[in-house]
């Protein structure tokens, strides 16, 4: 019998209930869970694929003391002793935990309560501060706590969903296809997409505002100022549940119209449009994500969206709202517990003493933190220059990803002492590790998360684990015990959970937003069966599951507070550094692709680090499609393949922030990113970078498939994927050379005595090398001195096919598939693995919508993420047929 497992998406924020089966065989299947308020059943691709991530390849298996293998004994008597001593030595404040929003909130609770209350340090930050800290920072000015007002439903239930710095699409899609199947069902509803970029998400817009980077303040305080003086205006709401308006609206009022026009970049007549759909539209909600909160202005962009519905008094009411979206799947619970080094547990606030004492008396701690830590730019400088003397990094990869990633790197190779806790023995950061602790994966832990519409669910354990992988719970609580700290004694993260409930319900009384008391004696069963719920869910008592529709704010008067924000200057290109680098997503990756750099499903969508440049730009820059691109500032330097596109506004360049030096030679973006912050929250400005580009030059370009993992030695630029039987590179080289088959013997690990089949053309400068063993393919490379054109998905393809025929080895060296077998092209769909030229000729065929293409294909009918690339296709296809 197979058994399945209810239990939650590891990736983004939206939360989606998966339910896992393991077979007989002991193979893994997920679906989506059709009982899953958040979901009813649906997954994405990234979500579809999950059960192609959870191999053993590459895990850390065993606790490491500098690089060898210890027992759990010795590492965390290591632990215990430096960080004491460190205390000891050098005070509370010379260690620090730099944490992450994707671990659970039992993990996330226990963390907290060990730096805050028992080691009384606030030195505890979380990859959150990169994330969310602009929304909370927004969320407490505004609301005086840091709360999400309204829930999913609002997305339906609305009339105009705006989507401000957020590329749904690819970044929360289950929510996307929410709002696209409400829209597909009451066609009167309108979606505004607010984003430098034309995204994905555009494909389901009414109207798309290409706004001018950190543009967004200026937009919002041109709507607060068009609002006040017009019909929409809430003057009840206002008086009785808000303070603050009249600053707030001179504050706003002082932008002329030419002024908003050039700080926006939009044209009048669309500003107009804009401002004239929204007063008009009762049933608003404003989504933002993080070209919202990654910013030099992030907590202004905030508060200025927010001034918009309290004006309007649209908060809190069924289909209306700001709607933050969170990124990571915890990143709400490590809210919650107060994971950031500015706040408390359970939403406390660490500058009020008498909720320091609260905690603390709650937790009977000998000590409580008495300000707030180092927030994470803060703290990797606290590292870099000496001040934090031991460092432990748990569930995130700051190399690849803080800003001003190159000097995070070398803070922490100089740090006396870094403890690691990942799942992944090889990552940018762990290789760093003195201590390196092997932690439990997706499908072997268990615990809670809460997702952006304060839906807390159960994380459940389904699958064996290494023998030698532990919580990270029980990581630190073991730690502490052997630090000497009483309070830790947990046996499992139901205790944990219940503790957490119970200091949220703890002399609250209504005055904390976070309760849910009703969950304080929880047992292991009960937490066993805990079904999805949102919060407050306190003692006793049903709770509303919307916020401030009647007021009720936290502030100690209850009134909510516009906040009177300024529209600064936003440019930060120079002569030197001409262009403006944006960084974000991609559809199918997450992150730093310790987990989805594991599919090929996923890896074949976009499998290459690249740069979306203007055809403009690119021709001022001698840039052609597909060549490769340099970018530099003042901070670092990439190079990553040109993506030549109209969806990218003139001035800008966007690179995702994914690649690092697992998979490319040099992509890791953060290492351009100065560490420039928001003033309010400490957030990094990730979306405004001042870089300068140019063509990157080669000798020869490469391309190739091989079974093993390829070392491309002296290659100056590489890209890894993982293909379906092996892998694919990316190559570049500065030079050419005569040994091109000894070079393939060492990179791709080819046996003694195969010999290849192929040419090197001294002329042309092409080389076609393969090798085959007992009719199977081992490696193919082709180079030129153009980058290549080949086949790409079909030579994939060959790593699993038969070539007992030698008639289709020759096939290979061309390059190109015979007659009768098409190449697929780039992969769309990763559910079913269409690509490109299958969509293209189920278009010529007669398929002209994305359901006809579906029915000949299948393509987009599964998870349906690669819907709005289908309809483009469609489009270009129509519109080429027109010409
Ligand atoms: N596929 C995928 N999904 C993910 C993740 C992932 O790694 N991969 N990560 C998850 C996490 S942790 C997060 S935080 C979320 C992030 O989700 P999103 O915030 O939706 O994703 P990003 O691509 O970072 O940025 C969103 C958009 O902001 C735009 N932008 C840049 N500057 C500005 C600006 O000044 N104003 C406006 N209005 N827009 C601007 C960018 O062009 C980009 O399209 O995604 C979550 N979901
Ligand atoms: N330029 C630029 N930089 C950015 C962003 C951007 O848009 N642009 N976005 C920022 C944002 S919003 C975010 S959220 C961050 C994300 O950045 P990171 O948090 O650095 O990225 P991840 O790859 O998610 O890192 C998670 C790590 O935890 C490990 N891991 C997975 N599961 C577990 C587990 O159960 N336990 C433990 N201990 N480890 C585990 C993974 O192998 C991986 O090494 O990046 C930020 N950086
Ligand atoms: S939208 Fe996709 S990545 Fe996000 S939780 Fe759902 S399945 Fe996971
Ligand atoms: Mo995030």
């Amino acid at each position: 019998m197979a058994a399945e497992t209810k239990t939650t998406c590891p990736y983004c924020g939206v939360g989606c209930g998966v339910i896992a089966t393991v077979s007989d065989r002991g193979t893994v299947s997920v679906k989506g869970d059709p009982e899953h308020p958040a979901n009813f059943g649906r997954l994405c691709s990234k979500g579809s694929a999950l059960a192609e991530t959870i191999d053993l390849d590459g895990r850390v298996l065993f606790p490491e003391i500098a690089g060898r293998r210890a027992d759990w004994n010795d590492a965390l008597d290591l632990v215990a002793r430096t960080l004491s001593q460190a205390i000891a030595e050098y005070g509370p404040d010379s260690v620090a935990f730099y944490v992450s929003g994707q671990l659970l909130t039992e993990d996330y609770y226990v963390a907290n309560k060990l730096m805050k209350g028992f080691i009384g340090s606030g030195n505890i930050d979380t990859n959150s501060r990169l994330c969310m800290s602009s929304s909370v920072a927004g969320h407490r000015r505004a609301f005086g706590s840091d709360t999400v007002p309204g829930t999913y439903e609002d997305l339906e239930l609305a009339d105009l969903v705006i989507l401000t710095g957020s590329n749904l699409a690819w970044c929360h899609p289950v929510i996307y296809q929410r709002i696209a199947s409400a829209k597909a069902a009451r066609p009167s509803m309108k979606i505004v997409v607010i984003d430098p970029r034309r995204t994905m998400t555009c494909d389901i817009a009414d109207l798309h505002l290409a706004i001018r980077p950190d543009g967004d303040v200026a937009l919002f305080m041109g709507l607060l100022a068009h609002l006040s003086s017009g019909p929409a205006v809430d003057h009840d709401y206002i008086t009785a549940h808000t303070q603050g308006f009249s600053e707030a609206l001179a504050a706003a009022s002082t932008l002329s119209l030419a002024e908003l026009v050039e700080r926006t970049g939009l044209p009048a007549p669309q500003l107009h449009q804009f401002f004239r759909l929204f007063e008009t539209t009762e049933n608003t909600v404003t989504c933002y994500s993080q070209g919202v909160n990654q910013s030099a202005s992030g907590t202004d962009k905030v508060n200025a969206i927010i001034n918009c519905h309290l004006v309007t008094g649209r908060i809190g009411r069924p289909g209306m709202g700001p709607f933050s979206l969170t990124g990571q799947p915890n990143a709400m619970g490590g809210r919650e517990v107060g994971g950031l080094a500015n706040m408390l547990a359970a939403h406390m606030a660490l500058e009020s003493a008498e909720d320091r004492l609260r905690v603390q008396r709650f937790w009977a701690s000998p000590t409580i933190a008495a300000k707030p830590g180092l927030k994470a730019v803060d703290m990797f400088r606290a590292v870099a220059d000496g001040r934090i003397k031991a460092l432990w990094v748990m569930a995130t990869n700051p190399v690849v990803s803080m800003p001003d990633a190159d000097a995070v790197e070398a803070a922490i190779k100089a740090c006396p002492f870094l403890v690691v806790s990942d799942i992944l023995r090889d990552t940018d950061t762990a290789r760093h590790a003195h201590v390196l602790l092997p932690s439990l994966g997706w499908g072997e832990k268990d615990g809670t998360v809460t997702n952006s519409e304060r839906r807390i669910s159960r994380q459940r354990g389904f699958l064996a684990a290494p023998p030698e992988a532990r919580a990270d719970w029980w990581q630190m609580a073991e730690t502490a015990r052997r630090m000497g700290f009483a309070g830790f004694d947990y046996r499992s993260p139901a205790d944990i959970f219940a503790e957490h409930a119970a200091l949220s319900a703890f002399e609250n009384h209504g005055s904390r937003d976070f309760d849910i008391g009703a969950h304080a004696s929880i047992g292991p069963a009960q937490y066993d069966a805990l079904t999805p719920f949102q919060w407050p869910a306190p003692a006793g008592g049903r709770a509303a599951n919307r916020f401030f529709g009647n007021g009720g704010f936290y502030h100690p008067d209850r009134k909510g507070r516009f906040i009177a924000v300024q529209a600064g200057a936003t440019d930060r290109t120079s002569q030197q550094y001409p262009l403006t680098l944006n960084t974000g997503r991609i559809r199918d990756h997450w992150h730093t692709m310790t987990r989805t750099g594991k599919s090929a499903r996923l890896s074949g969508h976009i499998a290459e680090p690249f740069a979306e440049i203007h055809p403009q730009d690119a021709v001022e820059l001698g840039i052609r499609d597909a060549c490769l691109v340099e970018l530099e500032s003042a901070h670092g330097k990439v190079v990553v393949r040109a993506l030549v596109t109209r969806r990218q506004a003139r001035g800008n360049v966007f690179v995702p922030m994914h690649w690092n030096d697992q998979f490319a030679a040099q992509a890791r973006i953060d290492a351009l990113v100065p560490p420039l912050t928001d003033p309010v929250s400490g957030q990094p400005a990730s979306k405004n970078v001042a870089v300068r580009a140019r063509r990157a030059r080669s000798a020869l370009y490469g391309f190739a498939v091989s079974v093993a993992k390829p070392v491309p030695n002296d290659a100056v630029y590489w890209a890894l994927a993982k293909a379906d039987g092996g892998w694919r590179v990316e190559l570049a080289f500065d030079e050419a050379r005569e040994d091109w088959s000894n070079w393939c013997r060492a990179a791709f690990g080819i046996p003694a005595g195969v010999e290849p089949l192929g040419y090197m053309d001294r002329h042309s400068g092409d080389v076609r090398l393969a090798y085959f063993q007992d009719g199977k393919l081992l490696a193919a490379l082709l180079l030129s001195r153009e980058p290549v054109a080949a086949a790409r998905n079909w030579l994939i393809a060959q790593l699993t096919a038969d070539h007992s025929d030698l008639r289709k080895r020759f096939a290979i060296v061309a390059g190109r598939p015979g007659a009768d077998q098409p190449d697929p092209g780039s992969t769309v769909c990763s559910c079913f693995s269409v690509g490109v030229n299958g969509i293209v000729a189920a278009v010529r065929s007669g398929c002209h919508s994305v359901e006809a293409v579906g029915r000949e294909t299948n393509a987009g009918t599964n998870c349906g993420s690669c819907r709005a690339e289908i309809r483009g296709i469609i489009d270009g296809c129509l519109a080429q047929a027109a010409e």
